[in-house]
């Protein structure tokens, strides 16, 4: 079994003590990170299968999870860049009622390495915690809302609205896997990424 194989099983069967090790051994042995990473995110598409077919709960998903983060760990160091001109501050969150946070932390990690430097606020913020984090820091230029539950995307549009209410001029960049280029035009966001890595260009083109 390739090394990056053996990364894809250890995370859908959520052995997190052993996952940070096979990906280094995996980065050791010259894979990708961003191949070591589209494994891992295959591995919770398979996780959110098998939940949906009723074959695994929640707990084996918050353990898949938690294997996945250790990897993510390994990897930081590797994929983000060394940037020395800021761009200015984003604000970023998973919206209230939302416990998602793998793909949140990948945005944050992409979007920092475009030069940006995170306020990162976690999981299940409500919308005027957004506000209240822009006055508290300094040079925020970009607010970033993942949501990943069609039962959070109204959190979505409320988090946005309260933002442009308060803060008219400033940029919101909203995104997570039920949301769409649709929804965020229809909700009033400023930009919208399907990924991670599109994040950080929405995020740079947003603020140019
Ligand atoms: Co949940 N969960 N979960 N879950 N979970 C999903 C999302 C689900 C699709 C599983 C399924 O049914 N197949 C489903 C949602 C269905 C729906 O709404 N359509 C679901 C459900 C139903 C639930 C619960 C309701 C289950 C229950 O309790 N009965 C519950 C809700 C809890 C809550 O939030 N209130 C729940 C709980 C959990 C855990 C806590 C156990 C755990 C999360 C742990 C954690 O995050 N620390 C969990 C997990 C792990 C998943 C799956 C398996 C994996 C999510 C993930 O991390 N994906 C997920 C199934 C799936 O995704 N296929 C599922 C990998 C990650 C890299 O992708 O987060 O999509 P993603 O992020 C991507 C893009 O979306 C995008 O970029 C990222 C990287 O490329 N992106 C942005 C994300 N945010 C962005 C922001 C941007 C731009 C792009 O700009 C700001």
């Amino acid at each position: 079994m390739s090394k990056i194989a053996e990364v894809k099983v250890l995370v859908e069967t959520g052995k997190s003590k052993k996952v940070a090790a096979a990906v280094q051994e995996a980065l050791d042995a010259g894979e990708k990170a961003q191949d070591i990473l589209d494994a891992m995110i295959a591995s919770m598409g398979v996780v959110g299968d098998k939940f949906s077919s009723g074959e695994i709960f929640v707990p084996e998903m918050l353990i898949a999870a938690k294997a996945m983060s250790k990897g993510v760990e390994v990897l930081k160091p590797v994929m983000s860049g060394d940037v020395s001109n800021s761009l200015g501050t984003c604000i970023i969150g998973t919206v209230a009622g939302d416990l998602h946070d793998i793909g949140k932390n990948l945005v944050t990690m992409m979007i920092e390495s475009a030069g940006f430097d995170m306020v990162d606020l976690g999981v299940d913020v409500p919308a005027v915690r957004f506000v209240e984090a822009v006055k508290e820091n300094d040079n925020v230029v970009l607010v970033a809302c993942s949501g990943l539950l069609t039962t959070t995307m109204p959190a979505l549009k409320e988090a946005v609205q309260t933002v442009k209410a308060a803060l008219p001029d400033m940029k919101v960049l909203v995104g997570g896997a039920p949301v769409t280029q649709a929804y965020a035009d229809e909700i009033g966001a400023d930009g919208y990424a399907s990924d991670a890595g599109s994040a950080a260009v929405k995020a740079k083109e947003l603020v140019a």
